[in-house]
């Protein structure tokens, strides 16, 4: 509705200003003015302009408050703050000298138009305006790009020591979730081993992982450093966890990482938002085929305590594949009465 609105009104005016310019121009005949060098048409036109601007700001200013509707919730990590912060300056400082060049440039039609009682002022060059204009925007952008440059390689430094461990693999079409279990290391894997049950290729010469488990949903505990080790199965997949502005490829072949500090439990988030369905979520970025909208992994963000119990409580994968296990077993056993 609002649109139509605006549509008829735009019309509406071009038909008031169109008018006025015929009036004009007829009363110019009628007083004789028509040999003069410039009609109205010059004063008309920088008036549209300056209308432009009024339209066009306006517009900007009127859908903002829809538009930001749909930005995500506050970040929910430490660095996301940080690159939210970066954004919302770089977006601020970028918009102010929009805005400032486009008064500048729209404005300046009407007020400098030809008149035939103005003389141009011959002004070639201005060497203060010159340095002016190219030292300001330099220093600022430095600063953008330095600020920028300095949270980046904080988010790419290497993972504090004590951080949690969580690997993520992504295939065709689904996500394979791993802990190391309770002795905190992962076991090694080979995509050799990877068959219809064991499809993150665990290898079980690796003794690491017999207490490793694969759980149905992500558990991260609130104000911890927690390391994500990402790899993919077959093509490129993306980690992409919007509220706590994590994104990092799944490269197949190219295990890759990301850590970070969840800031805010999934309770928390749910009561701010004043949404009880609230989960935190990740989600594939990368269009990796016909059944990437199924993607999707959920994430659950616990106080610390709460996150060591479920912790403690997740069964392993070995002994929820007890049968696949005896078989391993039985061929490693079948091997070696072979070597003998
Ligand atoms: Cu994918």
């Amino acid at each position: 509705m609002t649109s139509i609105l605006f549509l008829a009104g735009g019309i509406l005016l071009f038909a008031v200003f169109a008018l006025v310019y015929r009036i004009l121009s007829l009363v110019d005949i009628a007083r004789g003015n028509q040999n003069k060098r410039v009609g109205y048409s010059n004063t008309v036109n920088g008036l549209l302009f300056i209308v432009f601007f009024i339209v066009f700001f306006g517009l900007i200013a009127f859908y903002a408050p829809e538009l930001s509707a749909g930005f995500l919730p506050e970040a929910a990590s430490v660095h996301g703050k940080i690159t939210d912060d970066l954004f919302w300056v770089t977006t601020g400082v970028t918009f102010a000298a929009f805005f400032l060049t486009h008064i500048i440039l729209l404005i300046s039609p009407y007020f400098f138009r030809f008149k035939e009682s103005r003389k141009a002022y011959w002004w070639p060059d201005n060497t203060k305006l010159e340095i002016a204009w190219t030292v300001i925007p330099a220093i600022i952008m430095a600063v953008l790009v330095l600020t920028g440059w300095m949270a980046w390689s904080d988010i790419t430094a290497p993972a504090p020591k004590d951080s949690e461990v969580v690997e993520i693999m992504g295939k065709q079409f689904n996500w394979h979730v791993r802990y190391p279990g309770k002795d905190r290391v992962l076991g090694a894997h080979n995509f050799r081993k990877i068959d219809a049950i064991n499809a993150m290729g665990m290898d079980f010469n690796d003794k690491h992982n017999v207490d490793d488990f694969q759980p149905n949903e992500i558990h991260l505990p609130k104000g911890k450093p927690v390391l994500l080790k990402i790899r993919a199965r077959d093509v490129l997949h993306s980690v992409f966890m919007p509220h706590f502005r994590v994104k990092m490829d799944a490269v197949p072949g190219m295990p890759t990482q990301f850590w970070f500090t969840p800031t805010e439990t999934t309770a928390e988030a749910r009561a701010k938002l004043n949404k009880p369905e609230f989960n935190f979520e990740m989600a594939c970025t990368e269009v990796c085929g016909q059944g990437h909208f199924a993607m999707r992994f959920i994430i659950v963000v616990d106080e610390p305590a709460e996150y060591e119990k479920w912790y403690a409580s997740q069964e392993t994968w070995a002994s929820r594949n007890k049968e696949y296990m005896a078989e391993l077993q039985a061929k490693e056993n079948a091997k070696n009465v072979a070597k003998k």
